[in-house]
């Protein structure tokens, strides 16, 4: 036991007391807790009983420049780094003043932004997601410093994810350690192995440790170790920091460390662990003592400690849970951050200007945005600049930005819409596409899990700013795998924002507004109105606006007006649509000139409520047209919300068109035109409707 005190490094005394302080605080921590079981399991809480010593050699070493991603067993980092034990228990008890989510996430799910302490971006409680977004932060900090953007720090930031044994199986993680090694980032991966997934033991769940799994990424330099000595474990991640924050590369902590309580408040050890004498042999308590005592410290020191930590936690135990709880009020706080876009600015219609197609306003507005904004970036699949992109969205961008500013990345969905949440807390503003709509689901796990979420759970502090652009739609025979529409799924996450402009200038404005908006933005981009090909999408191409152009979210626009005449005499309708339907609709409504209106949303999160509510109001019959299948879809849902809103003005129940309920659009063109919607289809609703 004693030859672990014999590091190469020296540890002084002061250090050694406040480490042995901040165990003996643990200790207290998990001790009160269960003494008081019936109040602290109101909410559900893990501690990090048995994994201190490791968890404390981490924190402390860590700089107020770094950035850190504990998971819900690591409440010892968060001692390590400076947290106290009344912040902590304010989050135990869900109240208003915990300084990490105001009462909305659990115990040790952490976020925070304070100057003195290392950066806690969002943490979910989803085991693993978290690889993602922090490999995404060590992206940020990579490209900050290469382009000369980054603070000036006498040692350089490291960025540390605090993983669990079991939760590296999960894919995503493979993702994360893929682009770490690849690109070299300035990151470590902190891995406790407690042979633990809840009930499930190392021998069910995994062919081989952290340390050896991490072998098959080139490049990660793999320290294994056993995580209950604490004088071991400073002195290697001393080293392994080191390597961090001189040569920028990944590094991977593999620390062996006994599980001492229970998994959760909810799941008892008594339950199912078998193994419970040897983890407790193990325990890094009595160990860390009995090298104290070999070295310089005393058995009254200690003891001291011991005891006046157990008073002072108890004393903060009590404060905590006295503090005042959140205010109903308080719920509503935080859903999006405030974006400076609030009216359409700059010139739409620019004298001179030929009319260019949809793709290009597209790319000349990204392009706009890299030139003046040095922490934009795009990414994505094949948009570096070999290609600029599968619909040449990105074409010449690679060649005028560098590969460092837009670059391919792997065919990894998750890690491109989830890196942006990460690269959003460096300051960095990431562009990112998924190459089709019917991608976007290996992505939308980080889209729901972790962005849309970021700002709300951490009560303000993390907002994700980020532009996914998402291709969408059938279009020439694109088949099952390459026309599908996605955004009632998207829609119905809350926490982000979504556009689907169906004209050059409008996706210009909007690209706009995406980028200055501080919230996560899906952009729909619409393939088949990509180059106006389509016969009746002429209408698409349009003037480019200038640079200055913006249009916020949730402003729609009036394609076509009704004549006075046919509205005065009731002989009008509003057709509420986006999208395709925007050009099946003007052309089904030639055969009822001046009949109808047509409102393009052009966002559908959030979507113009004033302007269908009057629309609709104005004529007394609607039909809300979509490309999308109509079950459960964001069209019934908004033909439900205008049933609601405008019942007494309405003379015909509202009226919804859209694809066939089928899982799938098929390849052969007679079939997916079949399932699709079309304007003669439209025509004879309008009829109906009209006769009605
Ligand atoms: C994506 C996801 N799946 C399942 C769970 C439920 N769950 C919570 S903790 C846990 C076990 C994680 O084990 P490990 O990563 O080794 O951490 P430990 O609790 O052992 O410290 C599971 C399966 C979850 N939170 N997230
Ligand atoms: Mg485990």
């Amino acid at each position: 036991m004693s030859s672990s005190t014999e590091t190469k490094l020296k540890i002084d005394k002061k250090t050694l007391t406040k480490a042995f302080e901040l165990m003996a605080t643990a200790r207290a921590l998990s001790d009160i807790y269960e003494e008081n079981s019936k109040v602290t399991s109101k909410y559900v809480h893990a501690t990090s009983r048995g994994h201190e010593a490791v968890q404390l050699a981490l924190g402390m070493q860590l700089k107020s420049q770094d950035w850190v991603s504990p998971y819900y067993r690591d409440d010892s980092i968060l001692l390590g780094i400076g947290m106290t034990p009344f912040e902590l228990m304010l989050q135990l008890h869900a109240k208003r003043d915990d300084p990490f989510s105001g009462g909305r996430t659990y115990y040790s799910h952490p976020s925070l932004k304070r100057d003195d302490m290392p950066k806690i971006p969002h943490q979910s409680s989803a085991t693993g997601m978290q690889a993602i977004p922090t490999t995404g932060v060590a992206m940020g900090v990579q490209y900050l410093e290469k382009r000369g953007l980054a603070e000036d720090h006498k040692d350089k930031p490291i960025v540390v994810c605090s993983l669990g044994d079991a939760s590296i199986t999960e894919g995503e993680v493979s993702e994360a350690f893929q682009m770490a090694v690849l690109k070299k980032f300035p990151i470590m991966y902190f891995i406790q192995d407690n042979e633990w997934d809840i009930s499930a033991n190392a021998k069910e769940t995994r062919a081989q440790n952290a340390a050896e799994f991490a072998e098959g990424f080139k490049g990660m330099e793999v320290f294994s170790f056993d995580g209950n000595d604490f004088f071991k474990s400073y002195e290697i991640l001393n080293e392994a920091i080191n390597i961090i924050r001189v040569e920028r590369r990944p590094v991977l902590i593999h620390a062996k460390v006994p599980l001492l309580g229970h998994h959760t408040s909810g799941v008892r050890r008594e339950w199912y662990r078998d193994d419970l004498e040897e983890h407790q042999s193990r325990d890094p308590y009595p160990i860390f003592q009995a090298q104290l005592l070999e070295n310089r410290f005393s058995r009254e020191e200690l003891d001291e400690i011991i005891s006046s930590t157990r008073k002072v936690v108890e004393q903060q135990y009590e404060q905590a849970l006295n503090a005042e709880d959140p205010k109903p009020e308080d719920l509503y706080n935080f859903d999006f951050a405030p974006t400076p876009i609030t009216e359409e600015k700059g010139e739409r219609e620019p004298k001179g200007k030929e009319a260019t197609v949809m793709v290009d306003c597209a790319l000349f507005a990204v392009q706009e945005i890299l030139a003046k904004h040095p922490e934009s970036l795009l990414y994505g699949q094949d948009v570096g600049g070999r290609l600029g992109g599968v619909f040449r969205e990105a074409a010449t961008l690679a060649q005028k930005f560098g590969d460092d500013r837009v670059f391919n990345t792997p065919i990894q969905e998750a890690f491109i819409i989830g890196s942006t949440v990460g690269m959003a807390a460096t300051g960095c503003k990431p562009i990112v596409e998924v190459q089709f709509a019917d991608y976007i689901w290996p992505g939308l796990n980080q889209l729901f899990t972790e962005l849309s979420r970021s700002y709300y759970l951490s009560n303000g502090k993390w907002p994700a700013s980020a532009v996914i652009r998402v291709p969408i739609g059938a279009y020439g025979s694109g088949g099952p795998y390459h026309s599908s529409s996605v955004e009632s799924v998207v829609c119905n996450i809350k926490g982000i924002k979504v556009a689907y402009p169906s004209t050059g200038a409008d996706l210009k404005g909007l690209m706009k507004a995406a980028y200055y908006d501080p919230n996560p933005v899906v952009m729909l981009e619409h393939k088949g109105l990509y180059w106006s090909k389509i016969k009746g999408t002429e209408e698409a191409k349009t003037a480019e606006p200038d640079e200055e152009y913006v249009i916020p979210f949730g402003k729609a626009r009036v394609v076509q007006e009704a004549d006075t005449t046919k509205i005065e005499s009731g002989e009008s309708m509003t057709i509420i649509t986006y999208g395709m339907g925007v050009y099946w609709s003007k052309t089904a409504s030639k055969a009822f000139k001046g009949h109808v209106e047509i409102i393009d949303l052009r966002t559908l999160m959030p979507f113009d409520e004033e302007m269908v509510r009057e629309s609709v109001k104005k004529h007394g019959k609607c039909l809300v047209v979509t490309e999308e299948t109509l079950a459960n879809s964001y069209a019934m849902a908004m033909a439900g919300w205008i049933s609601k809103q405008c019942f007494e003005s309405l003379d015909a129940p509202v009226d919804i068109i859209g694809a066939k309920n089928l899982p799938a659009i098929p390849l052969n063109s007679t079939l997916e035109a079949e399932m699709i919607p079309n304007a003669e289809e439209v025509q004879q609703r309008i009829k109906d409707l009209l006769e009605y």
